[in-house]
């Protein structure tokens, strides 16, 4: 069901700062950036063999990413598992007892349709299913 991981998401406070530092670690530079205002962020994305990071940073209090920082600090905020039919792949986890934080797939970055699973399911970590949209709407 699950195909790769697709990125992982680091939540970070400062964008700007945070793309200059990884772009010094990863030695290759962000190749997209994308608000998604659905989710209250702010997204970097870099590539690193066939390897994604994304970085998030919060654009309003009320975001999942502001919450993190606030409690945790930065870091890894999610790991994002690619999918070939999200639909599917929630129906099978939804039976076997997983908590999903959405009834349908919504909308994410970087032309992916998304789902995420509840940290308090898988350990203590936030799990996104992700699925790439064949068309770019
Ligand atoms: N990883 C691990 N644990 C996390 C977490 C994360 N990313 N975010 C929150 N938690 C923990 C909280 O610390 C809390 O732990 P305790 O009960 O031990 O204190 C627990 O999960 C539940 O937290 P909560 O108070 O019930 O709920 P929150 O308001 O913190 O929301 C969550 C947590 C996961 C439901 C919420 O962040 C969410 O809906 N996330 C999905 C959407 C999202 O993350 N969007 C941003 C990324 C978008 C993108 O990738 O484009």
């Amino acid at each position: 069901m699950m195909k790769k991981i697709e990125h992982i998401g680091i939540a970070v406070s400062d964008l700007a700062a945070s793309n200059k530092l990884y772009a010094a670690l990863l030695g290759v530079s962000s190749y997209k950036t994308e608000k998604v205002e659905t989710e209250m962020v702010d997204t970097s994305f870099f590539k690193v063999g066939e390897s994604k990071v994304e970085l998030l940073a919060a654009t309003s209090p009320d975001s999942a990413i502001a919450k993190f920082i606030a409690k945790k600090g930065e870091g890894i905020h999610h790991l994002a598992f690619e999918v070939d039919d999200i639909r599917k792949a929630m129906a099978q986890l939804r039976e076997d007892g997983f908590i999903l934080l959405s009834d349908e797939p919504k909308k994410g970055a970087d032309n992916k349709l998304i789902c995420f699973v509840h940290p308090k399911s898988a350990n203590g970590v936030l799990i996104e299913l992700c699925q790439e949209m064949k068309d770019k709407g």
